[in-house]
């Protein structure tokens, strides 16, 4: 191994996620196949045995790019020196839990974990939150690490950028690559808002390719906006090989640069593009060079697009009041 080892800090690293993710990640998804990778996997205490099977499998995959494997419960030991830490373990919502309750409940996690990445991750450190309400989860765990700038903090909605590829190639007949210019705006919830007037199909634009406009304005957002709960229905469990694709597309996406013309989702907090509120974690059309990020300025926004994006920026300024009113940030 000839590069320095990245870091990479995955908490609920015993769970669903976890053992899609951290399989890819050890075998060279995130950072190419040259570049190897130290995992520090972070877990509750009562997952801690479970923990244990997963490193005896990861050990058994013999992989060539995995340096070395830090399993913990202890949040310091956990984010020392991550140049990445990808925040996946949350508590579920369970029935009868209002979602302030959820807020409540995680955002202890959260406030907590900020602190540690703030005082042993590494200098040039980088969030990811998997973990739902993954946007507001993240503006938590941002507002208590104060000393790592906002620009390094991200909540994933990438799983419903490639969800609505999947749908508007699968009406059009064309194949999911060809489909670009896909922005998720705002919350990872029912109120996203999965932007088709300005995706393209091959190169054209969507709109035009699917004549269906009922269907662009109607199914296709309930469809990508429900699909996790879908999947629960159909599979007993929610997504976990899909949302672990998508974080090591997320990753990948924010450390290369984006295709000439094109562009990608996730949440970022917002500087008061598109008239969103300052501070929100809010999903954006972005691109970057590989090194610096920035959202894309000028796409358009049509009437219809403004009441959606309006919506779900609504939705997470409540979560912020909700978690302000907690004293969580
Ligand atoms: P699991 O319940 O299978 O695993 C969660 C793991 O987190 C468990 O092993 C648990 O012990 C651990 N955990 C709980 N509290 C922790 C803490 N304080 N520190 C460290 N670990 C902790 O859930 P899984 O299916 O893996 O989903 C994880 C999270 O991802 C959930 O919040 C889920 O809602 C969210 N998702 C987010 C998606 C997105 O697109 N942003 C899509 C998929 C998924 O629904």
């Amino acid at each position: 191994m000839s590069k320095t080892p990245i870091t990479v800090a995955v908490t609920g690293a015993a769970g669903q996620i976890g053992y899609s993710l951290l399989f890819r990640i050890a075998s060279g998804a995130l950072f190419g196949p040259d570049q190897p990778v130290n995992l520090r996997l972070i877990e509750i205490e009562p997952a801690m045995g479970a923990l244990g099977g997963v490193v005896m499998e990861l050990d058994d995959c013999a992989f060539p790019l995995l340096n070395s494997i830090t399993p913990t419960c202890d949040l310091d030991e956990g984010f020392k020196g991550a140049n990445w830490s990808i925040l996946v373990g949350s508590v579920p919502r369970k029935a009868g839990m209002e979602r302030k309750d959820l807020l409540n409940i995680n955002g202890k996690i959260f406030t907590g974990q900020g602190k540690a990445i703030e005082k042993n991750a590494a200098a040039d450190a980088r969030v990811l939150v998997v973990g739902n309400p993954c946007n507001t989860n993240c503006l938590i765990a941002m507002n208590n690490a104060k000393g790592i700038p906002a620009d390094r903090w991200f909540a994933m909605t990438r799983l419903d950028e490639n969800r609505a590829k999947s749908q508007l190639a699968a009406k059009s007949g064309a194949h999911h690559s060809s489909v670009t210019n896909l922005a998720i705006w705002g919350n990872h919830s029912a109120t996203q808002y999965p932007d088709f007037y300005n995706a393209k199909i091959g190169g054209v634009p969507a709109t035009e390719v699917i004549s269906d406009h009922e269907w662009l304005q109607g199914d296709f957002i309930s469809t990508v906006q429900q699909r996790g709960a879908a999947i629960i229905k159909a599979r007993g469990s929610s997504s976990a090989a899909s949302a672990a694709n998508a974080a090591c597309d997320t990753v990948r996406s924010l450390t290369s640069p984006t295709p000439a013309g094109d562009w990608t989702s996730v949440a970022v907090c917002s500087d008061g593009s598109y008239g969103i509120e300052k501070g929100l974690m809010f999903s954006f059309p972005i691109r970057t060079d590989g090194n610096k990020w920035e959202i894309v300025q000028g796409v358009p926004v049509n009437e219809f697009s403004q009441a959606k994006i309006k919506a779900t920026e609504d939705e997470l300024r409540e979560e912020r009041a909700a978690v302000t009113e907690l004293g969580l940030i």
